[in-house]
């Protein structure tokens, strides 16, 4: 079997920009609520995986452009996910990836807001970074400016320590920035408010529409059907990505020397 290091390596070749290892029966991941032997019964070793955004995207007020780096980016973690599972399955180990972002559970208690395994939490227990103000996981390097995916194994792999210090300097910035007023001066997110704002063009964009149907005079269907937030709610489910904010993490100065 590889060793930790070996897999890290091999990892970062295919494109990754950071790697850590958390155990699966971490104490940690268990009092955040994540129970990665749910999802693999014999796990013994997550890994996190970070690929970086562009930082200039992100920041460009320009939505099209950040869109599409994140659809990249999601393609690069894809992609990671499933040349290192069948790495590990090569080496005759067995191994589960956890989607970046959907699918997700869209039953009537989690209503698609909570993943199968919360990658941030993952990411911290395995050293990448810690919560910041934002709620976002923060790294030393890169800041917010990171997307996350995860793999369950039941390799055993040599475990990485979470990082001492929070990269979060509690600054305000994300907190003020953010349109929705969702971020809470405790670090409590207002879940709802940032969903609402954040998700226009994805399932509440979607719901908003469907419900001027109701009881409407056709002019009013047509009115709806005919405008720009229709249109980009159809782009965003085409193209599968349909973020309108990312205020919280483009306001970040971590990570930005
Ligand atoms: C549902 C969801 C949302 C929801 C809920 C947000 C949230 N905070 O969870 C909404 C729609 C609001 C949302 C918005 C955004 N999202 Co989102 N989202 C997800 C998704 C699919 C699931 C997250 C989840 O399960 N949340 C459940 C709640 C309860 O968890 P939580 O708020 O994070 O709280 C837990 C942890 O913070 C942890 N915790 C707190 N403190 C500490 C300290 C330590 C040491 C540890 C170990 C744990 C820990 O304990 C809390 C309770 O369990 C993940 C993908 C995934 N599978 O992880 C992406 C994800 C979290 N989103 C992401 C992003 C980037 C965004 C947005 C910027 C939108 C955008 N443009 O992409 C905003 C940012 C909002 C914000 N400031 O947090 C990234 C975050 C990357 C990063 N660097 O952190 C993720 C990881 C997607 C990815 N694959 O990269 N998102």
């Amino acid at each position: 079997m590889l060793s930790a290091d070996e897999l890290k390596e091999q990892v970062q070749a295919m494109g990754a920009d950071l790697v850590g290892v958390a155990s699966a029966d971490s104490s940690l991941l268990q009092e955040h609520g994540e129970k990665p032997e749910r999802l693999l019964p014999e796990a013994q070793s997550v890994i996190s995986i970070g690929v970086a955004l562009n930082r200039t995207a992100v920041c460009s007020g320009n939505l099209i452009l950040n869109r599409y780096d994140t659809m990249c980016v999601y393609e690069r973690i894809n992609h990671i996910c499933m040349e290192t599972i069948r790495l590990l399955s090569r080496e005759g180990a067995s191994a589960i990836g956890v989607p970046p972002y959907l699918p997700v559970n869209m039953a009537s208690d989690a209503k698609g807001m909570k993943g199968e395994i919360n990658h941030k939490t993952v990411a911290a227990v395995a050293g990448l970074g810690n919560i910041g103000l934002s709620r976002l996981l923060l790294t030393p390097d890169f800041g917010p400016f990171v997307r996350l995916g995860t793999i369950i194994t039941n390799a055993p792999l040599s475990i990485d320590q979470p990082l001492e210090e929070n990269p979060c300097d509690q600054c305000d910035l994300c907190r003020t920035a953010c349109p929705a007023e969702a971020i809470q001066e405790d670090g409590t997110l207002d879940y709802r408010a940032c969903t609402n704002n954040a998700l226009r063009s994805g399932l509440p964009g979607a719901i908003g529409i469907a419900r001027k149907f109701i009881g409407a005079e056709e002019k009013e269907i047509k009115g709806a059907i005919y405008s720009p937030d229709f249109w980009d709610i159809w782009q965003s489910a085409v193209s599968g990505i349909f973020y309108n904010c990312s205020e919280c993490m483009a306001s970040c100065p971590i990570g930005s020397d």
